[in-house]
């Protein structure tokens, strides 16, 4: 299922094949949590910024508008009119960061819903009934993300829990696949490791979910406010236990940098709400750094957001207009936006497979941070 086309240092350059078509890695993923890129993109937007993955989320869209009614209209990819590759994410995380009075034990986690208060009820068999629902390419275990701060004593249970669950998803998984009414039988879990930011358990915890020898594993619990460094510390130490022959997932991140020092440390997949997010707030990613378009000095700028760039944006419309439009609060600035800097990203992955390719990563990526740095 996974190439692993070509390697320099740690870095991989591969293709993940799945039953809705091939993923190019590394690869940013374009999110959209309630099955919409926020800030107004359609399906048809993302085939013209070059987007290869969509992700989703479990919790969000078993709320509402609820995964049994997907699941009658055939699944998210044919809801959402989307011909893609997409992800899911368990749900574990979302509750924990939304979710009021959670409620944490081993069958799984009690909570209230976010829109309506509605007591829910989600372990890893009902996280996997519902991706099942979905029906989305790849599905991401159900897992415990341990706050930045959290000391080892709390961490080595919580691990411990995060691999039995995920014994239990892998299980439902096996069976939700089998069944005749499934839609996606060909469904792929994804393991996810956790440890803080302790490398001897992250490692321990790496060895362990390996043998479940599934299909990808990502690294989660990082970018959850602890340093960079520690970021980059854990990636170098865990990376290694994972398969190399294997696509391997770091949760949420990033900028740019996080990007580039990940994929030299061996990441394939990222994902993260940064760039819709700035967009729809007038913050556009360059190759010199972001520019804050509410700033007065482009009042009258007719450049494009940057002479460099390939995207629908930038073919057309100026730095004056789109601060017009923002000032004015009208939603074609924000859409604007986000569709140059989701561009960005996923050119960015472009250029970064490129010089993979051509055996010059180590050089792009020095090039890229500085001119990120002399902004
Ligand atoms: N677990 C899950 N989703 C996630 C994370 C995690 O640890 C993170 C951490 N950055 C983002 N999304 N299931
Ligand atoms: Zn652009």
């Amino acid at each position: 299922m996974y190439e692993l086309l070509k390697v320099e240092g740690r870095a991989k350059r591969g293709r993940f094949h799945t039953p809705h078509g091939t993923i190019e890695t590394p690869v940013f993923m374009n999110v959209a949590t309630v099955a919409a890129i926020k800030g107004a993109l359609s399906t048809e937007d993302l085939e013209r910024i070059d987007t290869q993955v969509v992700l989703a989320n479990t919790y969000h869209l078993h709320v509402r508008p609820g995964d049994r009614l997907i699941k009658e209209l055939g699944g998210l990819h044919q809801f959402m009119s989307c011909n893609k590759p997409i992800l899911t994410d368990s749900g574990g995380f979302q509750v924990f960061s939304l979710a009021a009075m959670r409620k944490i034990k081993e069958e799984g986690v009690y909570f209230s819903s976010h829109i309506d208060g509605r007591k829910i009820f989600m372990g890893p068999e009902e996280s996997m009934q519902i991706q099942s629902n979905i029906a989305s390419t790849i599905a991401m275990a159900f897992d415990e993300c341990p706050p930045a701060l959290a000391e080892r004593d709390y961490i080595i249970p919580s691990v411990e829990r995060t691999t039995r669950w995920l014994k239990r998803c892998q299980n439902e998984m096996n069976r939700l696949n089998n069944l005749d009414e499934t839609i996606n039988k060909q469904q792929m879990l994804f393991g996810i490791n956790q440890g803080g930011i302790f490398e001897d358990i992250r490692i321990e915890h790496a060895k362990v979910i390996r043998e479940f020898d599934l299909p990808g594993y990502a690294v989660g619990g990082l970018a959850v406010g602890e340093s960079h460094e520690d970021m980059y510390r854990i990636l170098e130490a865990v990376v290694p236990y994972l398969p190399q022959n294997k696509p391997t997932y770091l949760m949420g991140v990033g900028t740019p940098e996080n990007i580039l020092e990940a994929v030299e440390r061996g990441i394939d997949f990222f994902d993260c709400v940064l760039p819709a997010r700035n967009g729809r707030h007038g913050h556009v990613y360059t190759n010199h750094g972001k520019m804050n378009l509410f700033n007065q000095k482009y009042e009258a700028d007719m450049q494009p957001l940057s002479e460099e760039c390939h995207c629908p944006t930038c073919q057309r419309y100026s730095r004056a207009y789109i601060r017009h439009l923002l000032k004015a609060k009208e939603m074609l600035g924000m859409r604007l936006c986000v569709m140059h800097n989701l561009h960005y990203f996923n050119n960015l992955m472009k250029e970064i497979r490129n010089a993979l390719d051509e055996g010059s990563f180590t050089a792009y990526k020095k090039m890229r941070l500085e001119g990120y740095k002399n902004n």
